[in-house]
């Protein structure tokens, strides 16, 4: 980390907007002062510009029993007629919404007319199928346009959905549907990646396999046409679809109501169910993807490349841009599939002018070399956004020169699943820009810096970030476990209060402010890792490893990785009655399938070290800054706490 950090320090270059970008931007520098002036009368200004209230609210916000907020709670609405029929009504029905390239290189084109017939026909199914408002459907599909469908469907009718990432295995998928004791499963036969056919329903039938879930039917898309085995319970989802009545009229359901559960790493225990409510929600949403991203709906094509199974994914492909009213790409595949440049012939073909992506894909494009984007004419773009994990200058520097011709601005956004939208980002057209800083919260949020007492760090000096008040899409809880919400990010400034009195919300990351104020990210403070943008907790894993019949104990860290952000090392010790019967490549490939079976093929550890101890403090809280060291190859820092000091020299050494 400090080496990061002293490289963010030395960090002078500056971008400011062009005369010609601001004179068209959303955002204006108002913004701010009209924020700063009323920020509770800023956001009802904006919710009612943005969005249609089919019962307008009367109260912007109850803070009255803190931690559990309230937005515009006596008002009513409906999330997808916000992103569908009201577009429809308002003569913009021939509007694209989605351009949708599959994997194998077929695409369609969906209009605003179009998408909302299928989801009013998928709607019908879901009432057919005695889904009612406040059931939690499970949706686990490959980027296709049946995901964003599926979602909207289950938002109509007032219901929750809760998106399993296809990647996740039968068994998170199992442990999710249970946690929300979901009525329905929503997937597919299959999905195509990287130019072969995977499977998608044996998973489901997996997870349902002992008879004695909450689910009472799966609807399954047809995407591949592979062969699937046949349940009494499944139904095909184009059968069903045909089946019922073209028309649903939209029915109003109060600001609060749940919108979505969406399960996160934490850093202890099972995954947490973010849960997420409607106008709040969907106002945050719309606000920052119009004034972060520049959008102007008529004329824009935009793509976020992230999948729906993740928030940016719920927040950037979905609610957001199609609040908006947007036309966007929606891609099924991946970066380097039939070949390196894919992303970029996506981007020539539907002359993509926004584009949205992870740090991740733009270090693999470095790594690459810029004779493949070159390739291609990029000519369309004119904004940049980066989200899912810090950015580093040289890739941002990169990201705007090579992708954005040198002239597009480059937004880095900082934000959380449990945030729901960006929280801070720079605005286009405002911001002079700094490579590698996500620098200012947005109009109507307080963010700040403090240090472990709670104190402000002042300019110059790092600490942790926390958000000082409430804001529109915050999570209003954790499914089903209030506790659990209270102690993950309420408490950690027990003491310190906002400026309404209420408790500060602790996002678990580190943050430093510059000698202007701006803020940089330096990456989170807990036991979560950050692989490629995607979140993930070092005790899921390591109790992963532990279930497994070889493994005594397990110890995993994320080290640092020049493409993936981090990567997952794992330590284990291996039974006593096994270590001599395996060999270690046999151990290793064994745990490493193991892991990938059991939450996904992204958990799957990097490399796993095989040792015969972990260094563990006197309490027996094992020291994972010791194995960072390790794993990332550097001099083992302090080891003056272990209960014994000798056992990192055997490690180390067992290293070279
Ligand atoms: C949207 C999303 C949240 C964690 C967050 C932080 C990291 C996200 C970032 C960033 C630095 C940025 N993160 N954006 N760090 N700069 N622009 O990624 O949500 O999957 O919940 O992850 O990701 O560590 O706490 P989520």
């Amino acid at each position: 980390m400090s080496v990061q950090i002293d490289h963010l320090l030395n960090e002078s270059r500056r971008f400011a907007p062009t005369p010609e970008f601001s004179a068209q931007s959303a955002a204006s520098p108002e913004l701010y002062a009209d924020a700063q002036a009323d920020r509770l009368g800023f956001w009802s200004a904006q919710s009612r510009e943005l969005l249609h209230w089919h019962k307008p609210f009367t109260k912007t916000l109850d803070w009255t029993n803190p931690p559990f907020a309230k937005w515009f709670e006596d008002g009513e609405l409906n999330v997808a007629y916000n992103c569908l029929d009201r577009h429809v009504l308002a003569g913009n029905g021939d509007r694209v919404a989605l351009h949708f390239e599959g994997e194998p290189g077929d695409s369609r084109d969906i209009t605003y007319a179009e998408l909302t017939a299928e989801v009013k026909r998928a709607t019908n199914v879901l009432i057919k199928l005695g889904v009612k408002a406040g059931d939690r459907v499970a949706i686990y599909l490959p980027m296709i346009p049946e995901a964003v469908i599926s979602m909207l469907a289950v938002a109509r009718l007032g219901a929750v959905h809760s998106v399993i990432f296809g990647g996740f295995s039968a068994e998170s998928l199992r442990s999710r549907i249970d946690d929300a004791n979901a009525v329905l499963v929503i997937t597919a036969d299959g999905g195509f990646r990287k130019g072969r056919v995977s499977a998608l329903k044996p998973a489901v039938d997996a997870a349902l396999q002992s008879g004695d879930s909450s689910v009472e039917n799966v609807l399954v898309v047809k995407r591949t046409g592979q062969d699937v085995e046949w349940n009494d319970r499944d139904l095909w989802w184009h059968d069903e679809l045909a089946s019922v009545d073209a028309e649903h009229e939209a029915e109003a359901f109060p600001a609060e109501n749940p919108l979505f559960i969406l399960y996160t790493s934490g850093t202890t225990g099972a995954p947490k169910g973010i849960l997420h409510t409607s106008g709040g929600y969907l106002t945050q949403n719309a606000f920052t993807h119009k004034n972060v991203f520049d959008l102007k709906p008529e004329t824009d094509v935009y793509w976020c490349t992230a999948d729906v199974g993740w928030i940016t994914g719920h927040s950037y492909v979905v609610y957001g841009p199609l609040a908006n009213g947007a036309t966007q790409v929606l891609f099924e595949g991946t970066p380097d599939s039939p070949h390196p440049g894919r992303w970029w012939e996506i981007i020539e073909k539907y002359k993509v002018s926004i584009l949205y992506t992870a740090p991740t894909a733009i270090r693999t494009f470095m790594k690459l070399g810029r004779q493949i984007p070159q390739k291609f004419d990029l000519t369309s773009l004119r904004v940049l956004g980066s989200v899912g994990e810090p950015i580093n200058p040289e890739a941002w520097m990169w990201y705007r020169e090579v992708i954005g011709g040198n002239i597009t601005p480059v937004v880095d956004t900082w934000w959380q699943t449990e945030t729901g939208a960006i929280m801070v980002s720079a605005l286009p057209g405002v911001t002079e820009t700094k490579p590698g800083a996500a620098q200012v919260a947005i109009p109507g949020i307080a963010i700040d810096v403090l240090d472990d007492d709670g104190t402000h760090v002042g300019h110059g000096n790092g600490g942790l970030l926390v958000v000082t008040e409430p804001w529109p899409a915050m999570l209003r809880g954790i499914w089903g476990d209030p506790e659990r919400f209270k102690e993950t990010y309420w408490d950690k400034f027990e003491g310190t209060t906002g400026a309404k009195g209420g408790p500060l919300y602790f996002a678990g990351d580190g943050a430093r402010l510059d000698d202007d104020g701006d803020i940089w990210l330096l990456g989170r403070v807990d036991d979560v890792m950050n692989v490629s943008g995607h979140r993930l907790s070092t005790a899921e894993i390591e109790s992963s490893l532990v279930a497994h019949p070889l493994t005594a104990e397990a110890a995993v860290v994320g080290a640092s990785d020049e493409v993936t952000g981090q990567a997952v090392v794992a330590f284990v010790v291996i039974k006593f009655s096994q270590a001599e019967t395996a060999s270690h490549e046999d151990i290793n490939a064994v745990l490493r399938a193991h892991v990938a079976q059991q939450i996904g093929a992204i958990a799957r550890p990097r490399e796993i070290f095989i040792v015969d101890e972990l260094p563990k403090t006197r309490s027996g809280k094992i020291m994972r800054r010791l194995l960072r060291d390790v794993a990332e190859g550097r001099e083992v820092g302090d080891t003056s706490t272990l209960a014994d000091t000798s056992v990192m020299q055997i490690i180390s050494q067992k290293m070279k």
